[in-house]
């Protein structure tokens, strides 16, 4: 039986300096009730730390990691390669404008994906909003959440651009 308080989604960042971007996905999960949980785990920094927090991921029914990197960003991509779970990488903005961030995380060769969102905040609350939609197959709290967040999210585009 699954405790009904436990975190969905697991929110790991390479360093403490991506918190600043990493934040923006903490505060959409936030917004739509989702329990998380958040550490920093760098796939070269702590290697031990990311297989540790893998193991107790699975055990504690983690069901969506999201992987927050910069420069040679490639926690995601490990990441995903020693877990099933849906990974979610968000490249972060870096001296070479978040591009390498970005390739890093999303040219993975065939085999082990890793849903790669936009750079920077967007992308971080991108990330968020892609976790929810999948925790909302199954979860129908958060699917209606998903469709009222729709709904309010439409009316806010102005119809004319002045
Ligand atoms: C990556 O190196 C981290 O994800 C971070 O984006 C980047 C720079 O880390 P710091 O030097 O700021 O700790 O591993």
């Amino acid at each position: 039986m699954k405790n009904k308080s436990h975190s969905l989604v697991g929110v790991i960042m390479g360093s403490k300096s991506d918190w600043k971007t990493m934040i923006h996905c903490c505060d959409t999960l936030k917004k739509f009730g989702v329990k998380h949980e958040v550490k920093i785990i760098s796939a070269h920094r702590t290697p031990n730390r990311l297989h540790k927090f893998l193991n107790e991921a699975k055990k504690n029914k983690i069901e969506v990691i999201i992987a927050g990197a910069g420069g040679a960003a490639h926690l995601a991509g490990v990441t995903a390669s020693i877990t099933t779970l849906p990974v979610l990488g968000v490249p972060i903005e870096s001296k070479l404008k978040g591009l390498d961030s970005l390739l890093s995380t999303v040219q993975m060769p065939s085999g082990i994906p890793v849903g790669t969102l936009a750079i920077g905040k967007a992308g971080a609350i991108n990330s968020a909003l892609l976790a929810i939609s999948i925790l909302s197959t199954v979860h129908k709290k958060i699917y209606k959440k998903l469709l009222i967040y729709r709904k309010n999210f439409e009316k806010k585009v102005p119809k004319k651009p002045f």
